[in-house]
């Protein structure tokens, strides 16, 4: 069994109470049960921080060297510029995978680069609280390739 850090950042904790049509009506409570779900189907426990603090997301990234086989990261409007998120994940020798709920790619500019895709395994966006489900399983299967 291995742990999968599931960590969301900036503004994800008001899931559910606005912007239904851009993420969905799903609570970050319910997509972190989702996560769990999935996880626990493949054998895997789910552990699970919010912050909307860049430097406590850092502190988590380094926390789970060691500890954490995988990290599953919704990084919200960090994704688009927090260079010390990247450095952190190219530390972490784990399986990462990128979630978004909505999809960057058909938004504003702004959203359609992202500077942690280039140091994850792969990204999921766009398929709301299904992402998180696709996001863990992907994360188990990158794991049995490794094992
Ligand atoms: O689609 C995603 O999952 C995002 O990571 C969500 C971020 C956004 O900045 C990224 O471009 C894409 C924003 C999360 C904000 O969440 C809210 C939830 C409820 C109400 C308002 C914002």
């Amino acid at each position: 069994m291995a742990t999968i850090l599931l960590l969301s950042g900036p503004n994800l904790n008001l899931l559910g109470e606005r912007d239904p049509e851009q993420y969905g009506a799903t609570t970050l409570d319910e997509l972190v049960a989702i996560a769990a779900e999935a996880a626990a189907k493949r054998g895997h426990d789910v552990e699970h921080l919010q912050s909307n603090h860049e430097g406590a997301l850092v502190d988590a990234i380094h926390s789970a060297r060691g500890r954490c086989a995988a990290i599953v990261f919704n990084p919200g409007a960090f994704s688009h510029y927090a260079y010390a998120l990247t450095d952190a994940l190219a530390t972490y020798d784990g399986v990462k995978i990128e979630v978004h709920l909505s999809n960057p790619y058909a938004r504003e500019a702004w959203r359609r680069h992202s500077v942690i895709s280039p140091v994850v395994d792969g990204t999921i966006a766009g398929l709301r609280a299904a992402g998180y489900r696709l996001a863990v399983e992907a994360a188990a299967t990158l794991l049995e390739e490794r094992a």
